[in-house]
């Protein structure tokens, strides 16, 4: 826990001063995310229920420190992972939490969403423990779907 709680501490501090403290963290080799239960162009009714999927790497809560673990983000009805909504670039400073940014720290594996009828676009990216995407990265291609009432 006390690991945790310094590395909120940490990540806090990283914000306020906007300095580059990670983006760094090595995804291992083969590693990729996909979506479990869903693909490009699928029609669903909703609830919409989204399973993470991961090989070659862990999940583990944001904050853990154990090399090969990560944890799930869903970017939901936005551009593909680069820009941040602020304009910083996510690759290097990390992934800011919004409606269209989901984060998943506690180390969940899927999630349900409510979504409104029409076209919805999702993309899963894998972050380190400080909620930074690995280098090279492990993120899926941005798909969408139909929700049909
Ligand atoms: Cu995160």
């Amino acid at each position: 826990m006390k690991q945790n709680f310094l590395a909120a501490i940490a990540f806090g501090a990283a914000i306020v001063s906007g300095s580059a403290f990670a983006g760094d963290t090595a995804s291992v080799e083969g590693a990729h995310t996909y979506f479990i239960n869903l693909a490009d162009g699928d029609s669903v009714t909703s609830p919409v229920t989204v399973r993470f999927g991961i090989a070659g790497m862990g999940v583990a809560p944001a904050g853990t420190e154990k090399e090969g673990t990560g944890h799930h983000h869903l970017l939901l009805d936005r551009a593909a992972l680069g820009k941040g909504e602020d304009g910083m670039e996510e690759y290097d400073y990390g992934l800011v939490g919004s409606e269209n940014l989901i984060h998943y720290g506690g180390g969940q594996t899927e999630t349900t969403l409510d979504l409104a009828p029409g076209t919805h676009t999702l993309q899963l990216v894998f972050g380190d423990l400080n909620h930074v995407p690995f280098e090279p990265s492990i993120e899926t291609d941005v798909i969408t779907i139909t929700v049909i009432e």
